[in-house]
């Protein structure tokens, strides 16, 4: 019998190292579940294939969040990678390819399925991977979602440093917009926002495009993100702090078949970036925030 179940659950044999039998991959149908590399934290095997089909209840979707991350690293990740899918078999809509030493972005489905898949080549390996994934309701339309500042309408915490990435579903984009800004007042020398001050990247790192940083009583435009996940970050010094800020966003989808930043189809000179496109409230949304004490 325990032969029988292991044809059943064993998807990751290694063809060409028989001594070696790693159990990876499966069906998961659970509300939530943790996934990771065959082996770890040890170093995953050779000629690694493992899938692992996800299926949460219909209407769900599917959120998969990356703890730790480490493949052998090469341009393109022809040699080992995670490629996720989103739906049940890899004909559907790629979500991403990834190899090397840095954690993959949250994903969220547009379903209820989504496939994971990790392929090892014959050499060379790393720790693998761990990650979990959860399912949740996707959003009833033309909500509006809030952030506040730590604290908020109170004032805020000193030296601290705060993180809000929001991540639609792929395909969605984010409207953000700032109804309260009370922060410590630029430095009045240099004009800049050098003791606190809000920042948004066009991303989920602050690595990405800054869209800009603000203090004081500054009222930040609309914002509008390239693609589908936008970056909050709030920093505070040693001393003074305000009431803080409150924020809301919007999801939305474009009328046209352009992606985010790319043309309008025949209309060259026009990109797909204006707020009027905005038209289809998001399947799903992740928001996940943390903060720290500052530098
Ligand atoms: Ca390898
Ligand atoms: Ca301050």
């Amino acid at each position: 019998q325990l032969a029988l179940q292991l044809m059943f659950t064993c998807f990751c044999i290694s063809v060409f190292l028989p001594s070696v039998l790693d159990m990876c991959g499966g069906v998961l149908t659970g509300l939530s579940g943790v996934i990771s590399s065959p082996g770890y934290p040890h170093e995953y095997s050779n000629n690694a294939d493992c899938s692992w089909a996800i299926r949460v209840s219909n209407n769900s979707v599917v959120t998969l969040v990356f703890l730790d991350f480490q493949l052998e690293n090469n341009e393109g990740c022809h040699f080992d990678f995670v490629a996720l899918f989103d739906g049940p078999t890899v004909t559907h809509r790629h979500l991403g390819k990834y190899c090397g030493a840095e954690r993959p972005p949250n994903t969220v489905t547009s379903s209820n399925h989504l496939l994971v898949m990790f392929k090892s080549d014959f050499n060379i390996g790393g720790r693998g991977f761990k990650a979990y994934y959860y399912s949740e309701r996707p959003q009833t339309r033309h909500k509006k979602y809030h952030l506040y500042s730590p604290h908020f309408p109170n004032i805020y915490p000193n030296n601290i440093n705060c993180h809000w990435s929001v991540t639609l579903a792929a395909g969605y984009r984010i409207k953000l917009f700032f109804p309260v800004m009370d922060l410590e007042d630029r430095n009045g020398l240099s004009d800049e926002c050098a003791y606190d001050s809000v920042a948004v990247y066009d991303g989920d790192t602050q690595a990405d495009a800054l869209l800009g940083r603000w203090c004081g009583r500054d009222q930040p435009p609309f914002l509008v993100s390239k693609g589908n996940k936008l970056l909050v970050v709030l920093s505070t010094d040693r001393n003074e702090a305000h009431r803080g800020f409150t924020a809301s966003y919007l999801g939305g989808k474009f009328l046209t078949s352009a992606g985010p930043g790319e043309h309008l189809p025949g209309r060259p000179n026009l990109c797909s970036s204006v707020d009027g496109h905005l038209i289809q409230d998001p399947r799903s949304v992740c928001q996940l925030w943390y903060c720290r004490p500052g530098d």
